[in-house]
């Protein structure tokens, strides 16, 4: 009698990691399904990126204070000939005035205010995204992001 409630025991244990198991699997498949629908999305729309610009900053044990300014994401990527429309919010520091190497595209970031940046590459290639207000260190920085064209 004893091993027969062991054995009923053993099998609502495997039907349990059956169960787990199976919720996993579609979870997985669920998510894979997701991640194509957006790919077939983002071809031929104009698609949104957002970026903040935030500051990180601690204050030392002689009480001198460290801050670092950083575009994140500070890596981004979008396809060639893609329509994108990158939105700035200055969360931290006064104001950031940025260009995008090699392209004419610049402009301000400022605290509290979003800024909106229209973006379209002809050509692959990796293009920085960088703050002339917090070029290195000396001046908290250096603040930039690579957009990556693929
Ligand atoms: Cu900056």
């Amino acid at each position: 009698m004893r091993f027969f409630v062991v054995k009923k025991e053993t099998f609502l244990f495997f039907l349990a990691v059956g169960f787990v198991l199976v919720t996993i699997s579609a979870w997985f498949i669920l998510k894979a399904g997701d991640t194509t629908v957006f790919n077939q999305q983002s071809s031929g729309k104009t698609r949104e990126i957002h970026m903040v610009a935030v500051e990180f900053k601690t204050t030392m044990k002689n009480g001198n204070e460290m801050e670092a300014y950083h575009w994140f994401p500070d890596t981004i990527h979008i396809k060639k000939d893609e329509k994108v429309q990158l939105f700035i919010d200055g969360i931290n520091g006064v104001e950031h005035q940025f260009y995008i190497e090699g392209t004419k595209i610049k402009g301000t970031v400022k605290k509290g205010e979003e800024t909106l940046v229209s973006l379209q590459f002809q050509k692959k290639g990796t293009y920085q995204l960088i703050c002339n207000s917090h070029s290195d260190r000396a001046h908290n920085g250096p603040m930039t992001a690579n957009i990556v064209v693929e």
